[in-house]
């Protein structure tokens, strides 16, 4: 007999961990920007899985880069050279303009990795006291859920019944360069600086113009790593290939993931220049699967189909027409928009009871899948493989429902 949805999500319930929410809809196929339930009714998708899939579903250089190499060869560890990492290391250090690259898995691995160069740059360049190194990390912020990453979190819900946290984080408000300047001027023991250049989880939170620029050059100043977590709006999202670009930033640490593989594997990265990647010896750092020649090839064909499909410069033109378009919406739950390039958040009033969720679930019904975040906020993000006409249909969507809930 055929599973309905509620069987599939039953079954989940009762055999996993119920460590998720997800909105009702179970997903079996996906092509470009949208995806299909298992009653064979499609949507788009205005998620991406948190903007990984940039390149959009399934796409076919992607996948016929994976189903090469997944016939050759998988795993070898780090224990012994493989054919392709080396391929991968020099394509992503010349694609971004760093000295050197390090290949991961998972965007919280990659914040982990990028912790611990900061922290052995501090003792070995900086001359920070062995074990003193502190990290400024910024209020609302989100960088994975390793005890280490949650204990520097201020959401409950992050690091709330997951504690003794690692010490060494000071957190101070973001979009403040003025606490910056005051943290770092008090204390020598600062060996970097931490931030999502827009906070995602924080409900694509953008700080004001300017703001990474001068913290980059306080950070400078004060002899500090400037690392920037780009996880999430790194890879075209934002507009441009990193956020920073914006600001003519380039972080001292820079941390991808997400659409580094376009949402085919798990791959994540830090980049950094000699002088902080060649403080770490051999022995000292890895992983079993990063590196590995499936993730290599993967990421190599997905970072080439951002720039051959121009995907930063179509997701900040058509990242433009939505926010324009969706401030026509007549409605007085509409209270901002807000984003860059097509990492988009609309804050919604609630109204009569009815928050983001109840928007989301009338938004499936109508054909287009997002998620909300802290009740208020519903976070758009389609691949950004989209074209003009298929977004003006999304917001035609977007629209009608919005207008629906008055
Ligand atoms: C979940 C949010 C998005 C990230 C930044 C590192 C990571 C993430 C800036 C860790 C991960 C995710 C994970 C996902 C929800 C999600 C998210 F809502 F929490 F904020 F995308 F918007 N740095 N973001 O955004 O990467 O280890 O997951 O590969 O379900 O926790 P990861």
């Amino acid at each position: 007999m055929k599973m309905t949805t509620q069987d599939y999500i039953d079954r989940e319930a009762r055999y996993g961990a119920h460590n998720y929410h997800p909105l009702p809809v179970v997903l079996e196929r996906g092509k470009g920007i949208y995806v299909w339930d298992t009653d064979g009714k499609r949507y788009f998708d205005f998620l991406s899985a948190y903007s990984a899939v940039n390149q959009g579903h399934c796409h076919p250089k992607i996948t016929a880069a994976m189903a090469e190499q997944i016939e050759k060869l998988q795993l070898t560890s780090r224990a012994f050279y493989n054919n392709v990492l080396g391929e991968w290391e020099e394509y992503v250090t010349k694609y971004f303009g760093y000295d050197k690259s390090l290949a991961m898995n998972s965007g919280a691995e990659a914040v982990e990795s990028a912790i611990k160069l900061c922290r052995r740059w501090g003792y070995d360049v900086k001359g920070i006291p062995a074990d003193r190194a502190k990290i400024v990390v910024c209020g609302g912020n989100f960088h994975g859920r390793t005890t280490t990453i949650v204990g520097f979190s201020d959401d409950p819900a992050s690091y709330g019944g997951f504690g003794p946290f690692a010490p060494g984080f000071v957190r101070i408000p973001y979009n403040d360069p003025e606490a910056l300047e005051n943290v770092l001027a008090a204390d020598p023991d600062i060996a970097g600086f931490l931030l999502e250049p827009i906070q995602g989880e924080a409900g694509v939170f953008v700080p004001d113009e300017g703001y990474l620029k001068r913290c980059y050059a306080i950070c400078r100043k004060h002899n500090v790593l400037f690392m920037a977590d780009e996880v999430q709006t790194g890879v075209a999202r934002t507009g441009r290939m990193l956020a920073c670009d914006y600001e003519g930033v380039r972080p001292d640490i820079l941390i991808l993931g997400k659409a580094i593989s376009g949402g085919a594997f798990p791959v994540s990265a830090v980049l950094a220049d000699d002088v902080i990647m060649l403080t770490i010896k051999p022995g000292e750092h890895g992983s079993t699967y990063g590196g590995n020649p499936i993730a290599a090839r993967v990421s190599m064909a997905a970072l080439q189909v951002v720039k051959d499909e121009n995907l930063a410069e179509n997701a900040d033109v058509l990242g433009r027409i939505f926010r324009d378009e969706l401030g026509k919406i007549r409605s007085e739950r509409v209270e901002l928009i807000r984003g860059k390039g097509l990492l988009n958040a609309v804050i919604i009033k609630p109204m009569g009871g009815r928050t983001a969720w109840d928007v989301c679930l009338s938004l499936r019904d109508n054909g287009l899948l997002a998620k909300p975040t802290h009740n208020h906020i519903i976070r758009f993000a389609p691949p950004l493989v989209i074209n003009e006409a298929e977004l003006r249909e999304a917001i035609a969507i977007i629209s009608k429902t919005i207008e629906g809930f008055e």
